[in-house]
């Protein structure tokens, strides 16, 4: 069985976006932030599984209330009940342009089972509005209020609950379409339940889905920031002298900022959202490596290779080959590879020949302080996604750098540090069971709740 909620309201107080936050689709109707955008009535339905549960009726916004409600105040309809009366504005030509908004609405109202009237809390009160509410009540339905723009600093919440309360509607749902949270969906689902007992299970049904289905996406995301931290930490990039040129520090600032890229557009497609949903500054990784002598000791000892291990053993060249390819990028690796071959061949050790090709080279890699800024606006692009509704318009530009609590980057310094030396970590495709991704995973996940 399916039951149809119409959703109505004056123009503007987000009848469209209501019903895309449901929905988690923002291709649903059109919103805009004039009135007068819904023309026609439009309908949708929420799906429990695969099989429609609850129908949503969009419909246009009221527009001229008042007069409508003068009509029902006319001496010739005094003794007519009100849903009579709703009968005889449908069939009074005369009406029809002055309230063509109100008469398409008026039409549904006998086919819904229940309204859900939109307000704008950002407005007082009016007689306009109190006007409507007196016309939906003709209907005889029951009368859900979504208070919404709920989360905006000024609004009349107060009036509003109390002239709610004096039309015997005490059951209203506080709601943002813009700043989503899933308590406000689960108190509106109740509130159904309440009013329709006979679906009550498909109800419960549906808000179970609804929780596990945000868990499941945060636990994604959560996921994804994990393994974009460790790919960044372990990027590195050997450059052909000493100093990187411009064109090697530029490849490899594109691939971190690639890495970056693909982790928005991951949590998009997760949280379904569109491209243009986020619109991050380029990341600030400029001056934001660092380069690393290649025979350093602590370099070698963050690829696992012990510089006391000179025996040019097979063993060693393999385990030395492997450990350097997972730690430099692809090309690197494969021209290391080469020449260790040629190396073989010829006879000469491992470490002479990798001395000798290779001295006077550079790597680059990430500072931690680039690592923080990357956790950081990751970690808060998630919050933001968990509660961005689907009617949101504008797009998420992210955080700045400089919010980052002052408290927060020592040891995460430390951490970004040991991870560096993970190269082995590098595109694995699932995390390992360590102590050092345990506390990683752990500060993500302080610094996501932290914004919830
Ligand atoms: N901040 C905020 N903006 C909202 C909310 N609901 C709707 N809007 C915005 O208000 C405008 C009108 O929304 P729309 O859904 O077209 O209203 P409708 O005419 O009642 O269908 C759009 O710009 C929405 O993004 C809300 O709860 N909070
Ligand atoms: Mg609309």
């Amino acid at each position: 069985m399916t039951t149809s909620l119409l959703i109505v309201g004056h123009a503007n107080t987000g009848k469209t976006s209501l019903i895309r936050t449901l929905i988690r689709d923002h291709e649903f109707g059109d919103v805009q932030n004039y009135s007068g955008t819904t023309r026609h009535v439009e309908k949708i339905s929420l799906l429990l599984g695969d099989q429609p549960l609850l129908d949503l009726i969009d419909t246009p916004g009221f527009e001229d209330s008042i007069s409508l409600w003068q009509n029902r105040q006319r001496h010739e309809h005094q003794h007519v009940s009100n849903e009579k009366w709703l009968e005889l504005v449908q069939q009074d030509s005369s009406l029809i342009a002055d309230f063509e908004q109100e008469l398409k609405v008026i039409k549904q109202l006998s086919r819904c089972d229940i309204i859900l009237y939109v307000i704008d809390l950002r407005q007082a009160p009016l007689g306009k509005y109190l006007d409507e509410l007196s016309i939906l009540a003709c209907a005889n339905k029951p009368i859900v209020p979504i208070l919404n723009f709920s989360r905006n600093a000024s609004n009349h919440e107060k009036e509003w609950k109390r002239c709610l309360a004096e039309r015997q509607l005490h059951a209203y749902v506080r709601y943002d379409t813009v700043a989503f949270y899933l308590a406000d969906e689960r108190k509106l689902y109740q509130t159904l339940q309440s009013l329709l007992p006979e679906q009550y299970d498909q109800l419960q049904a549906l808000t179970k889905q609804r929780e596990q289905d945000a868990e499941l996406r945060l636990a994604n995301t959560k996921t994804a920031l994990a393994e974009l931290l460790i790919n960044c930490a372990t990027t590195q990039q050997l450059c052909q002298s000493n100093t990187p040129t411009a064109n090697e520090s530029n490849a490899f600032e594109d691939s971190i900022r690639e890495l970056e890229n693909r982790f928005v557009e991951r949590c998009l497609n997760l949280y379904a959202f569109r491209k243009e949903d986020v619109a991050l500054e380029a990341l600030p990784i400029h001056q934001g490596q660092w380069q690393q002598d290649l025979f350093d000791a602590d370099t070698l000892k963050s690829w696992g290779i012990s510089t006391g291990s000179s025996a040019a053993t097979g063993a060693v060249i393999g385990a030395g080959i492997d450990i350097l390819s997972a730690g430099l990028t692809l090309g690197t690796a494969t021209t290391l590879g080469a020449l260790i071959g040629a190396g073989l061949q010829t006879g000469r050790s491992f470490k002479s020949i990798l001395f000798n090709k290779l001295r006077n080279r550079s790597v680059l890699a990430l500072k931690p302080e680039s690592l923080i800024t990357i956790f950081w606006r990751s970690a808060k692009l998630i919050s933001h996604l968990h509660h961005r509704g689907h009617a949101s318009q504008e797009a998420y530009q992210g955080e700045s750098a400089s919010k980052i609590p002052s408290t927060d980057i020592a040891h995460l310094e430390v951490l970004f540090q040991k991870l560096s030396q993970r190269s082995e970590w590098q595109s694995i495709s699932q995390l390992p069971d360590h102590a050092l991704i345990r506390k990683l995973n752990q500060e993500i996940e302080t610094a996501v709740e932290s914004n919830q």
